[in-house]
């Protein structure tokens, strides 16, 4: 049934026929989440780092209705110079965007899902969606918080950035039944700093360690995902004062500008990038990267 829409690299199937780890990778970040052609450059170096710590990576996106577990270069040139052309595709618009036969740029929540369908457990990111600030009044959490309650896949990583409310993502995360994981930390780090002010739920130093609580929590039947929380490497990390200000001022301007929906995200991430000029840039292709070898390191324990 799946094979109708399913379109499994043929290196991504003959790793997950073998029992080889492999590395979701999602889209939006590509599309909506960085300029061309730094999105392009980060996305082929990101699969690289995860080849280079022994995993298979699969980015995944929808390319002329058929799900694409696995792109080759070309496509993943062709998505990040479309950019923010090509529609941001959450778990809502996946049946939408199959029909019409367009293309979607996966987020969090959908990029676990097309992972679930190719029997992916591992996925590495920037940062998560989650309740944004003023979500008391607006509504606005992000679907990728129900989908980690659902769909059993490992998300790395770095924290949530403040332009949510961090406390309320994880109260949520909470009630879900998410465990958010902290690497080599306590406290959960928000993206571009290494800290935030909030705890983690577990502590975890090695790889390992993950895999083994991922595969008790999936071998017991407990659906859903966890969140691995991988801190900005120090010298890459931006200053929180600043990173602060600039957040605040981001959020300020959306709220006056009337932007809502899933236009917010998009809008915060490149007001921060413009605001920081390019610093904020810089810092988050770095963290990709550190996530992806994670990812790669504990996709290697988990299929051990
Ligand atoms: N946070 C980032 N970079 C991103 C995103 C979030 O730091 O690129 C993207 C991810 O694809 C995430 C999506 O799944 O934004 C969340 O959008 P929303 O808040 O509309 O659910
Ligand atoms: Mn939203």
């Amino acid at each position: 049934m799946l094979a109708q829409y399913l379109d499994i690299n043929p290196e991504v199937k003959a790793a997950l026929d073998a029992g080889r780890p492999v590395v979701a990778l999602e889209s939006t970040i590509i599309s909506h989440g960085m300029p061309y052609p730094q999105n392009v450059e980060t996305a082929r170096k990101v699969e690289q780092i995860i080849r280079d710590n022994g995993a298979i990576p699969a980015t995944i996106a929808i390319l002329k209705g058929r799900l694409k577990v696995g792109m080759t270069h070309d496509e993943i040139e062709y998505l990040g110079k479309a950019g923010q052309a090509v529609i941001k595709t959450s778990r809502r618009d996946i049946p939408f965007i199959v029909a019409k036969q367009a293309d979607g740029a996966t987020t969090v929540a959908s990029t676990m899902i097309l992972a679930a369908m190719a029997g992916i457990k591992v996925f590495a990111t920037g940062g998560i969606g989650g309740v944004h600030r003023g979500a008391q009044q607006t509504f606005d959490i992000s679907a990728d918080l129900q989908e980690l309650a659902n769909t059993d896949v490992a998300v790395v990583c770095a924290g949530a950035k403040s332009i949510l409310d961090i406390g309320l993502t994880l109260e949520y995360l909470e009630t879900q039944g998410v465990p958010v994981v902290g690497y080599r930390t306590d406290t959960l780090p928000a993206f571009y700093t290494c800290e935030s002010d909030f705890g983690v739920d577990y502590r975890l130093d090695e790889p390992k360690q993950i895999a083994a609580a991922m595969a008790a929590k999936w071998q017991m039947g407990l659906k859903g995902g966890v969140v691995v929380a991988n801190p900005i490497p120090a010298k890459f990390a931006l200053d929180k004062a600043m990173i602060d200000q600039v957040i605040k001022d981001a959020v300020a301007e959306m709220d006056s500008n009337g932007i809502s929906g899933k236009a917010s995200t998009p809008f915060l991430l490149a007001k921060v990038a413009e605001k920081t000029e390019g610093s904020s840039l810089a810092a988050n292709i770095e963290l990709v990267f550190n996530n992806a070898k994670l990812a790669a390191q504990i996709a290697c324990e988990y299929h051990n």
